[in-house]
């Protein structure tokens, strides 16, 4: 059976682009794959993060992956930090990924810029991600596009240790969605959806109630012209729009466009397309929400099961660069 892996930080309130670019292939995927999904929340370390505020987004991102429909009977769900073989065969990937590779990423380059403070872990996280993802020897790894690059960077680490030391890791495929991979700020349609942005009116967040959602997708930013077309490089803001409404619909954006004349219909209907989508999602994420000694059970769980998993994986990989093994072990 192909492993999946995937991952999601606790760094804020999940978005739309969180649900309609990962977590709902989770929940296909755990069904044809074995599949383990992650709670990164090392990687939300690389900015700071207020102590009390990461504890409860932590538990917030178990209860959202459970009422999202991640079913512990069938698939893993743990914390990262609570496997530390993650931190420890990070630094072998820092010391096989190279200075200039992790320089050329996009995503540091774009955030670096606009920090105040940018921390070494900012800068060395992709080197962490690569350890998450090999240490469970995953075959494919459902992300939205964003983490494209990051992915192809995994591959070029597997690829090198593997060459350098002996066949140790599989190397995963990016499994990254055809619509929706992408969503964009409903302000800043040029800019994909993010927690930490600094756009409470442009993000549709998991737990907003219908009239939020209903407001946020009113006053989206349109593109000039009335034209209802899907052509994200002239008209980001009304094919955000058109990908949001297809991605729920099953539908192609470019035939759901030649449904609308205008724009106002067009966001009515992808407002409550995404108000009854998240319904379900939200009415369970409230009974989780009062239930944490459940999704901390979960959480203990998954964390054993990885545990079992990681440690092979990396015992090889100490093995295969040369470190020696205690005594007895
Ligand atoms: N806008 C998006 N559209 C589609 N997919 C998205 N993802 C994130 N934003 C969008 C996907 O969600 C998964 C989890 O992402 P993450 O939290 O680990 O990191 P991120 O990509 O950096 O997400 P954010 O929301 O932008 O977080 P911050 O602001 O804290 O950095 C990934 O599969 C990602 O592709």
């Amino acid at each position: 059976m192909t492993r999946v892996f995937s991952g999601i930080k606790p760094s804020g309130d999940l978005h739309l682009g969180n649900y309609l670019g990962a977590i709902r292939h989770f929940v296909v995927d755990q069904h044809v794959h074995d599949s383990l999904f992650c709670i990164v929340d090392l990687h939300a370390l690389t900015v700071p993060q207020d102590p009390a505020r990461l504890r409860e987004h932590t538990v917030d991102l178990a209860a959202t992956y459970l009422a999202a429909g991640l079913d512990p009977s069938v698939c893993t769900l743990f914390v990262q930090s609570h496997v530390p073989a993650h931190a420890e065969l990070s630094w072998l990937m820092e010391c096989t990924v190279g200075f200039g590779e992790l320089r050329r990423m996009t995503q540091f380059k774009d955030k670096a810029d606009a920090a105040d403070f940018t921390s070494a872990g900012f800068f060395t996280y992709p080197a962490l991600m690569a350890a998450d993802i090999l240490l469970y020897r995953t075959d494919r790894v459902p992300v939205g596009d964003d983490q494209r690059q990051h992915l192809e960077l995994t591959r070029d680490v597997a690829t090198r240790f593997n060459g350098r030391y002996g066949d140790t890791f599989v190397v995963p495929e990016a499994a990254v969605a055809g619509v929706a991979a992408r969503v964009m700020d409903l302000q800043h349609p040029t800019v994909k959806m993010s927690k930490s942005a600094v756009s409470p009116q442009g993000t549709v967040l998991l737990t907003d109630p219908p009239e939020v959602i209903a407001r946020k997708f009113k006053r989206a930013v349109t593109d000039t012209g009335t034209e209802v077309r899907f052509d994200p490089a002239t008209k980001p803001g009304v094919s955000n729009l058109l990908s949001i409404l297809a991605a729920i619909t099953g539908k192609d954006p470019r035939e759901l466009a030649d449904g609308y004349t205008q724009y106002g219909p067009l966001k009515a209907d992808t407002a409550d397309a995404v108000a009854t989508a998240l319904a379900p999602f939200q009415a369970r994420h409230a009974e989780l929400t009062a239930d944490p000694a459940q999704v901390g059970a979960v959480l203990e769980a998954g964390a054993a099961r990885a545990r079992e998993l990681a440690a092979g994986t990396l015992a090889r990989a100490k093995a295969a660069v040369g470190l020696l093994a205690p005594e007895g072990s």
